[in-house]
């Protein structure tokens, strides 16, 4: 498992036993790392606004791994922003959400049965739920990648939270969210192409949303067509989600990390995948080069090939690999 350069210990809800960035003050230890611009967690203690208080103490041990503990929860967060702060500026050379070398900071214990987490671009923070029953926090590692990519996104292309420009924009979070994820290969939070899969949001077991056939939570879609943009954009995300899926692995039946995906595709089209860093090179450039605030699935598109062509030249396999992905989600051609 991954582990950066930090000095407490944390057991948290979902990350178990990790190490995080934190610092002293005075007898205090505090959940603020200065190794990754200052980013800190702070509790809301079931309040809805405000900065919370920060998370203090005289021991630099956090947590216990169980909900009850109001530390286990602040450690989770904690660890997805120094994971995601970590998986942009190691994979991208990207020095935090707006690469200036800020943190952002993470609220946790919002409300009362909760069951969200959300960015924020105004406090330049995110924010957890502890969801129904004030036992099953949303704490997990790919929503926390998954809110900081909003800021991300913000910060970059920009793309409008509706009709398909905010697919791309909910679809951009679940891609990293999920990258984050691979990144950090926790031994308790098992690397797949599942969002929410840890959080029990259903009260089911299943998880919230599936790259590899988005149409599995009932309602999102696994093609584009006509109209697609006015779904909610945590559906229509699953064109760009069910893309990249495609592009990194292929079509038909795969078992990753022991878990088994089945990819289906549109027009009777079989994909063969280039590999997760390769994708998400394609869709960081994309993002950060060539898609604006109104980009489309076509446009989508047109920004992926151009960034293939700028990664690994026109004609290469992983441009047409890009064009076969995009094509089996019934996108151009
Ligand atoms: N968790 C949701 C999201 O990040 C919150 C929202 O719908 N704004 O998309
Ligand atoms: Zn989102
Ligand atoms: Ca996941």
């Amino acid at each position: 498992k991954w582990e950066g350069v930090q000095t407490g210990t944390g057991n948290g809800v979902f990350v178990g036993s990790v190490t995080l960035g934190t610092s002293q003050s005075g007898s205090n230890y505090q959940l603020k790392d200065p190794t990754r611009g200052n980013m800190y967690t702070t509790n809301l203690n079931n309040g809805t606004s405000g900065t919370g208080t920060l998370y203090s103490k005289t021991t630099d041990s956090w947590g216990d791994g169980t909900v009850s503990n109001k530390e286990s929860a602040a450690v989770d967060a904690h660890y997805g922003v120094a994971a995601t702060w970590d998986y942009y500026k190691n994979t991208f050379g990207r020095s935090g959400i707006r690469n200036d070398g800020v943190g952002a900071y993470s609220r946790v214990h919002y409300g009362s049965n909760y069951v969200n987490a959300f960015w924020d671009d105004s406090c330049f923070c995110m924010t957890y739920g502890d969801g129904s029953g004030n036992t099953h926090p949303l704490t997990e590692l790919d929503v926390a990648g998954h809110e900081m990519t909003h800021g991300v996104t913000s910060n970059t292309a920009g793309l409008n939270y509706s009709g398909e420009s905010g697919g791309l924009n909910e679809s951009t979070s679940d891609v990293f969210g999920t990258l984050v994820e691979f990144y950090a290969n926790l031994p308790k939070d098992n690397p797949d192409y599942l969002i929410g899969e840890l959080i029990d949001i259903n009260g089911n077991g299943t998880p919230l949303r599936y790259l590899d056939k988005p149409s599995k939570d009932g309602s999102s879609a696994d093609s584009w067509y006509s109209g697609v943009g006015n779904l909610d954009v945590h559906y229509s995300s699953g064109v760009g989600n069910h893309f990249f899926y495609l592009l990194s692995e292929g079509s038909g039946a795969k078992v990753i990390n022991g878990v088994s995906y089945n990819s289906p595709t549109a027009n009777s089209i079989t994909v063969t995948g280039i590999g997760r860093d390769k994708a998400a090179a394609i869709w960081y450039r994309a993002l950060t080069t060539y898609w604006t605030s109104t980009t489309n699935y076509a446009s989508a598109r047109a920004g992926t090939l151009s960034a293939a062509t700028d990664l690994y030249g026109a004609g290469s396999a992983e441009y047409n690999a890009t064009a076969t992905a995009w094509a089996a989600v019934n996108v151009g051609s």
